[in-house]
């Protein structure tokens, strides 16, 4: 795959990379331990011996010693470093020492790091004895403090009681990194933190059925989550948990009706045909999954070590227990039922013409018993469509192809308005309601950046969604950084970070961006994905992140890395069209599930995108793109994130094959390059990541100071206070509103401050213990 390739790719780059290396001529550290590069990409600590010139000698592992050149050299760092908490205390910040601090606290299960403010995650692929009331306790009373998501959310908890302001925990990572499994730890920390009402057992049983019917096995990962979701948990002013709103982002719909080799559909329809009890499997005339066409064509039904049957039952009672009703249930399992026999439905030719009609067979019939209306209604809208042409009512028969879109149309809309059902339901039950009152933390877990063998829309969609994430953890961690720095005139070497500004612009632009040139394509009735292909090369060839591929493809640089992606199926899925006649048979069924569909199908989106062709069907040229519409989604997502204090945790994936205990440097550094870890270390170590105004600081140290001031101005209280503690010249910067420290020397004045208080209070106790 394309993850290989880049990574060794990147290695091939100068093994000292200018970037990293400090800038002391190594010869006259006289360090003698150092990583030396093998042919392989992998690093190997050696001890360098003395010679003379610029060759040196450098011994290895198993007795191997090697001429090498001093330059191809990155110093170690000191034993007593070995598998430091925090990468910002390596003496020696370079790749090979992170990559090597990483696994040698990865190859004693401590999967958690801090790189600078953020939290590393690396994947251990097997349980870990690192949770569970045990390390809950110990983390809320602070009595262990190494890294882990428990910390970080402690930090969110507490940060949103002191600053009463909003927080949010941004998970990001590739697929299969591991964001949904510590979102869901983020969760079990929450629930215990602010639980007793019984809300919380609510909240954490929405991820079962979230994940049984929003997630599937993909060749990445068992356990593929294929959409986005924000949870946002309210508490009180006293803290406790009061409800939670979820929301959620882009379905990848298509996977209903087809997936690749090896891969599966959703859990649920896997959980429901090996898991249903006798009474509803007769009723809703299920089969085994491999006897559907829609879970036959992957050729793939079992996950190892995950039993479907019981899993159904898991979500049965999450069910019952976020108060789905059993009607309501049993509706559910119609419909996904529905859904699967749709797949079985057939057509067969019926004129000269090639038009069809469904075969009426057991999976005609089935359908519509399921979904409550008549065989013949049903027959109709799958085979014919009703369109307005000047004013005339023109019915328009379908041939073989146009019906299989139609039927598969049906069955990815009955599917996703289950799912929007489903949130909206679970919503309902957690509703925060009047009870609005505190405040919240809102965990994103979006679907990981994706690179196959073949990229298609919903590739694109997702690495859109993580460039624009991307950029938001830029903004907090760099570029505001960064501009508060110049603001204040602060001295400061300029960190370089890899800005993705140009990708998002390529996506963005209007109008000759790619999502503007798709949505114009989707609007053309001759437009097809070709010669949308063709318009791309010919608009956006001089994007630097943009280069045309050969037939119908095209490759956007992504911040973590290049993905060509096949521009088949694109405009169709773009428009995602569900004819009017799909619409009249869902209102017209008797069962209620389907008569909600159709009213929202109806009642969705309002500005007309896809005129010009369909002005015939009143409900078609009434929808907003897909893309547009996720456009928007992200854009609220951004600035609701915005107005909350982030903390952000990276996940990593150590190895392609979900195993424990491989840790693969390359792929390692591939994903700590991209998604900007080794910077954020840089620039907490570089700059002055304490801050504080002038007058807060002249408040918060003031008393502490010895002598009488003349003058009483914040700023020259605070400079009495610097020389009062001697803290050193370089160790703080003087700006125009804010005093800037580096890493930590605000301690120490801390420390003093609280021992001065405690002795304060102390004295006052005692004066007032003789008074009584
Ligand atoms: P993802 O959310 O980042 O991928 P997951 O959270 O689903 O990845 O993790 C993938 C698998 O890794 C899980 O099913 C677990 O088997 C394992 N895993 C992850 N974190 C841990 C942990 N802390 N302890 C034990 N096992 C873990 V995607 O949803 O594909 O982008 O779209
Ligand atoms: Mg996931």
């Amino acid at each position: 795959g394309m993850k290989a390739a880049s990574s060794f790719k990147s290695f091939g780059r100068s093994p000292v990379d200018s970037k990293w290396s400090d800038t002391t001529p190594y010869a006259a550290k006289k360090k003698l331990t150092s990583w030396f590069q093998l042919p392989d990409g992998n690093w190997e600590l050696g001890t360098v011996l003395p010679t003379s010139g610029n060759e040196t000698l450098i011994s290895l592992a198993e007795g191997k010693v090697l001429t090498v050149n001093s330059e191809n050299l990155v110093p170690a760092n000191p034993d007593i470093l070995d598998g430091v908490d925090d990468l910002m205390q390596l003496s020696y910040l370079n790749e090979p020492s992170v990559l090597y601090n990483l696994q040698y606290r990865y190859n004693r299960d401590m999967i958690y790091s801090k790189a600078g403010p953020v939290l590393v995650a690396i994947n251990p692929f097997k349980k870990v004895p690192l949770y569970g009331n045990d390390y809950i306790e110990a983390y809320k009373s602070k009595s262990v403090e190494s890294p882990h998501v428990y910390a970080i959310t402690d930090t969110a908890m507490r940060e949103m009681i002191r600053d009463e302001v909003n927080q949010s925990i941004i998970i990001s990572g590739e697929s299969g990194a591991g964001k949904t499994e510590t979102a869901k730890i983020a969760m079990q920390y929450l629930a215990a933190l602010g639980g007793g009402s019984g809300i919380e057992y609510e909240i954490l049983k929405t991820n079962p059925i979230l994940e049984a019917f929003g997630n599937a096995k993909t060749l990445r990962n068992n356990n593929s989550s294929r959409f986005g979701k924000l949870i946002e948990i309210h508490f009180s002013e006293t803290g406790k948990l009061s409800g939670a709103e979820i929301q959620t982002f882009l379905l990848e719909k298509s996977r209903v009706v087809q997936q690749s080799e090896g891969e599966r559909s959703y859990h649920i329809f896997y959980q429901l045909c090996a898991g249903a009890p006798p009474i509803l499997r007769e009723k809703l005339n299920l089969k085994n999954a491999n006897e559907f066409n829609y879970l036959r064509q992957s050729n793939c039904y079992t996950i190892s070590g995950v039993d479907d049957a019981e899993q159904f039952h898991v979500v049965m009672e999450a069910m019952d227990i976020v108060h789905v009703s059993k009607e309501d249930q049993e509706s559910v399992f119609t419909m996904l039922a529905a859904v699967l026999w749709l797949g079985n439905v057939s057509f067969t030719v019926v004129d000269s013409e090639n038009h069809v009609e469904p075969v009426a067979d057991e999976g005609l019939i089935n359908v519509a018993t399921l979904i409550g209306c008549k065989v013949e209604e049903l027959k109709l809208a799958l085979s014919t469509r009703n369109m307005i042409i000047r004013n005339e009512n023109i019915v328009q028969k379908l041939t073989q192809s146009q019906a299989i879109d139609t039927r598969d149309a049906l069955a990815k809309s009955i599917y996703s308005c289950l799912f929007d059902w489903l949130v909206e339901q679970i919503n309902k039950s957690l509703a925060v309601g009047k009870r609005r009152t505190g405040r919240s933390i809102s965990i994103l877990d979006i679907y990981g950046f994706e690179s196959f063998e073949r990229n298609s829309f919903e590739q694109f969609c997702i690495n859109y969604a993580n460039e624009r994430l991307q950029q938001h953890f830029n903004r907090h961690l760099f570029k505001l950084e960064q501009e508060e720095y110049i603001y204040n005139g602060i001295d400061w070497a300029k960190v370089d970070f890899e800005d993705n500004q140009d990708c998002l612009n390529l996506f963005e632009k209007k109008p000759l961006g790619l999502l503007s040139l798709l949505d114009e394509e989707s609007t053309f009735p001759n437009g097809t994905d070709l010669t949308f292909a063709n318009k791309l090369k010919q608009h956006l060839n001089s994007n630097t992140c943009f280069r045309g591929e050969r037939d119908k493809a095209f490759m956007v640089s992504h911040y973590a890395g290049q993905v060509v992606y096949d521009t088949t199926g694109f405009l169709e899925k773009n428009r995602d069209l569900l004819h009017l006649d799909s619409i009249q048979l869902l209102s017209s069924c008797t069962s209620h599930l389907p008569k909600a569909f159709a009213s929202s199908l109806l009642t969705q989106s309002e500005k007309p995108v896809i005129g010009a062709l369909y002005k015939s069907g009143g409900a078609d040229s009434q929808k907003l793109s897909v893309a547009t519409k996720f456009k928007g989604q992200l854009f609220q997502l951004m600035q609701r994130l915005e107005k909350t204090t982030p903390h952000f945790i990276r996940c990593i994936k150590p190895n392609d094959f979900q195993s424990p205990g491989i840790y693969n440097q390359g792929l390692v550094l591939q994903q700590l390059r991209c998604c900007g870890v080794l910077e954020v270390v840089r620039i907490s170590r570089s700059g002055f990541p304490t801050k504080m105004s002038h007058q807060k600081f002249a408040r918060r140290y003031g008393f502490l100071l010895l002598d009488h001031l003349a003058s009483q101005d914040p700023l020259s209280v605070s400079v009495a206070i610097l020389h009062q503690f001697n803290i050193l010249p370089d160790m703080y910067q003087v700006g125009y509103t804010k005093l800037f420290f580096r890493t930590g020397q605000i301690g120490i004045l801390e420390d003093t401050r609280n021992r001065t208080l405690h002795g304060i209070l102390r004295v006052q106790s005692c004066f007032r213990g003789h008074q009584v």
